[in-house]
């Protein structure tokens, strides 16, 4: 206690630490002593000075990546490469509270399947919604292979909201892709299976196994994807790859590639060739092009039959009503992305080093001719490709993704086998620059290079392998994402980034100052519905309720407040065999404050954001003490933010006699505390008459900062005035206690009002008449 006061009291009288000395020590190395040392070359400073961010400093774009198999989104800036977030979305995140709160909770379980918890997702393709076909940084989809969901996450607040399955699928690739006002998220099937729940033997693969597209309608006002709404293609039980929706010209159309259209099934142990040699025979297979905005039109004119809670077209249906056509596409193709301007639609074919260039302006032709080269074995019918290809392009061996640049007709494909970008002129057909990359990349993002507007800027190569990039740390390496600088004619290599979470197959990055996210929520509210929460409750209101049913099961719900430093309540009792639900509602309202919950053995973390009010629930079945606190350390007296929950055994009866307190106070002990209190007080009248010194409103974060400040000097006042109220009735116990609470709130009012006196000093605050 007493270091703490000293060493509080000191940093408030502004005693240095000698770091003047420090400083002045680094100043004397030059700039060619550091590369000497460090061996470092003009373009590896030339790179540093390119991504280098001094402290403070903001970055240009925000990366969206898929998690891979941790199942969660990873967001980081660009050009620093700086990881500012993961998002918890199929797997709990226990730093969140996700998966482990009440709340967070009932949105994982909307992922469950065949009535089992899936706590993991193979995360591939975030996608950020749409206006007009440009980012708009209101919400983020991204999709789970493994198992055919796809999540919502409202870059409000980054936090999941929703998670839909898939009521067709078995499981799914082509997801999530927006259309250009976010009407529809495309998710398209991998791997066909039967739309049915019951056995279906291989040999009626072709007969009864499916794949199929599923534009999801999604709900803007409400943010939340509308499963009524929503519309599914059946397709043929090809393995359904990517897809991308139409803008511009192709507005309302949707494509989808696929591979393995040989339909084979494999059974190497039964002696047959496996299904990599199967699935690679012919030497093309189909992309599907769908009518999304006709296939609305049909729904709405009352024409598509409902089926497990949405609309299903059959592929009958799409046929007869001119809404699913066939192109012939290069062996094993990979991704498929259409242009900026929506004319052309780049695929790239794994087994082949070229990229094919498809018009839509002749696609259109040949489907309004009605010129096919015939019908797929379901009826679909197929446009020759010649029909449909503007140009063909050697782009290298193992072409995979494409991202658009800024520039008019250049485009950047990923270059798997050959471990190369290739960037080229898709108008003109020409192979522009290449660049190696470390090693075997699989997608890769330019800035806003999905959109009808790309920025260029910066190109990341998602790399499959690290091999020798980093330092070692076992047989599992970390992925690599390379950032290459793309605003000149030659790429340039920027920086390696190690990410050690999952494979991320696609990043998706928006302009920084698109997105808005909050601050703090509406105090008392749930953030996963986004509605004030029914459990939520105000400071002086914390309560508990008991209740039994007629069986004598007892459910016990506490209503309880976080703020600096204190949990109420700070004691629980219960009965063994209760239900207990505890609710907190943080009361903060400064930024950054928030408070955990974590308590023994019940596999309880709760993360409290200021405002957010959340639950956990769980049956005191044994007897016995419980332990709980605090996970962020918050204040100086963080360790002190605990409490008891106490488990009483059936028919515990109470022991007579109060708490008895290790240390008795004097008169002598709460004069010493008040005398430390006034000096405090002084303390901060000086650091006070600093900021309104100053122009202090001028500073909106110094601003929080003082209404933070004053409000805990609030609290200060009113311990004072209880500890007043004590010492009046000679009881030195009690008024000595709250003199120290009286003191610990004016020690966090001290701490935020030096905080406010950096920021300004920072910021060359000028200094006002008053
Ligand atoms: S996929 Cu992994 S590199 Cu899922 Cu988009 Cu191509
Ligand atoms: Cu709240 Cu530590």
């Amino acid at each position: 206690m007493k270091k703490i006061k000293k060493r509080v009291l000191a940093l408030l009288m502004g005693v240095g630490l000698g770091l003047g000395a420090a400083s002045s020590a680094v100043a004397q190395q030059s700039l060619e002593d550091v590369m000497k040392a460090r061996g470092l070359t003009q373009k590896d400073l030339l790179a540093a000075a390119k991504t280098y961010t001094p402290t403070g400093g903001r970055d240009e774009y925000l990366a969206f990546s898929s998690g891979g198999q941790s199942g969660h989104v990873i967001v980081y800036g660009i050009p620093s490469m700086r990881i500012l977030k993961y998002i918890g979305v199929f797997t709990p995140e226990p730093w969140q509270g996700y998966g482990y709160d009440d709340e967070s909770k009932a949105v994982l379980a909307q992922g469950r399947i065949l009535g089992k918890d899936i706590t993991f997702g193979d995360t591939h393709h975030p996608a950020l919604s749409e206006t007009n076909g440009d980012f708009d940084g209101k919400y983020l989809f991204i999709n789970d292979k493994a198992n055919p969901r796809v999540a919502v996450i409202d870059l409000h607040d980054f936090e999941t909201k929703q998670i839909v399955v898939n009521p067709f699928f078995r499981s799914e690739h082509g997801g999530a892709f927006v259309t250009p006002n976010t009407e529809y998220i495309m998710e398209a099937t991998q791997y066909a299976a039967p739309y049915t729940e019951d056995f279906v033997p291989l040999e009626e693969f072709n007969e009864k196994y499916r794949g199929g597209l599923t534009y999801w309608k999604f709900d803007k006002k409400k943010g939340r994807i509308d499963l009524a709404n929503s519309i599914t293609i059946e397709l043929p039980p090809y393995s359904q790859d990517l897809s991308d929706a139409g803008k511009g010209p192709s507005m309302g159309w949707g494509f989808t590639n696929s591979f393995c259209t040989e339909r084979y099934v494999g059974g190497i142990e039964r002696g047959r060739p496996p299904f990599e040699a199967g699935c690679s025979q012919k030497d093309t297979d189909f992309m599907h092009v769908t009518n999304w905005k006709k296939a609305e039109e049909l729904v709405k004119a009352g024409k598509v039959k409902k089926s497990k809670g949405m609309y299903l077209i059959s592929i009958e249906q799409a046929v007869k009503e001119e809404i699913l056509f066939l192109i012939p596409e290069p062996k094993s193709p990979h991704g498929v992305d259409v242009s900026p301007d929506g004319k052309f639609i780049i695929v790239a074919g794994k087994l082949d080093s070229h990229a094919w260039v498809y018009s839509f302006d002749k696609i259109q032709k040949a489907i309004a001719a009605k010129k096919f080269e015939g019908k797929d074995a379901y009826g679909i019918p197929i446009i020759k490709m010649k029909d449909a290809l503007h140009s063909q392009v050697q782009v290298g061996l193992g072409p995979l993704h494409n991202q658009y640049d800024a520039k008019q007709c250049v485009v950047y494909t990923s270059i798997y086998v050959d471990s190369k970008i290739t960037k080229w002129n898709y108008c003109e057909g020409k192979v522009l620059d290449q660049i190696n990359i470390h090693y075997n990349v699989g997608h890769l993002v330019s800035m806003e290079g999905e959109t009808v507007s790309p920025d260029g800027k910066y190109l990341i190569a998602l790399n499959k392998l690290s091999i020798d990039r980093f330092n070692p740390v076992g047989p599992l390496h970390p992925q690599n994402h390379q950032l290459i600088d793309i605003s000149g004619d030659k790429m340039q290599l920027l920086y390696d980034m190690p990410i050690p979470l999952g494979e991320p197959h696609y990043v998706t990055a928006i302009k920084a100052d698109k997105l808005k996210p909050a601050i703090r929520y509406k105090s008392g509210w749930d953030s996963r519905t986004d509605k004030r929460s029914q459990w939520r409750t105000r400071a002086g209101r914390e309560k508990t309720e008991r209740s039994c049913d007629t069986d004598g099961k007892c459910t016990v719900h506490i209503y309880g407040t976080v703020i600096r430093s204190h949990i109420t309540p700070e004691i629980i009792e219960v009965t063994e065999g209760d239900t207990v639900s505890i609710h907190l509602t943080n009361l903060e309202r400064a930024q950054d404050e928030t408070h955990g919950f974590a308590m023994y053995s019940q596999s309880v973390n709760l993360s409290i954001e200021p405002g957010k009010t959340v639950s956990t629930t769980f049956v005191a079945d044994k007897a016995g003490v419980y332990p709980y606190y605090c996970t962020e350390f918050c204040s100086a007296l963080h360790l002190e933010m605990q409490g008891y929950l106490l488990v009483k055994p059936k028919g515990y009866k109470a022991k007579a006699g109060a708490i008895q307190e290790g240390q008795q106070y004097t008169k002598a002990d709460y004069d010493k505390q008040v005398k430390t209190n006034v000096d405090t007080q002084a303390v901060i009248n000086s650091v006070v008459g600093f900021i309104t010194s100053h122009n202090y409103k001028d500073f909106p974060e110094v601003v929080a900062l003082v209404e933070d400040a004053t409000e805990q000097l609030g609290f200060a006042d009113g311990a004072k005035k209880k500890s007043e109220g004590y010492a009046a009735k000679k009881d030195y116990q009690n008024s000595t206690l709250w003199a120290g609470q009286w003191w610990q709130y004016q020690v966090k009012a001290a701490d935020i009002g030096l905080r406010a006196k950096t920021y300004l000093e920072e910021h060359d605050a000028k200094k006002v008449a008053k």
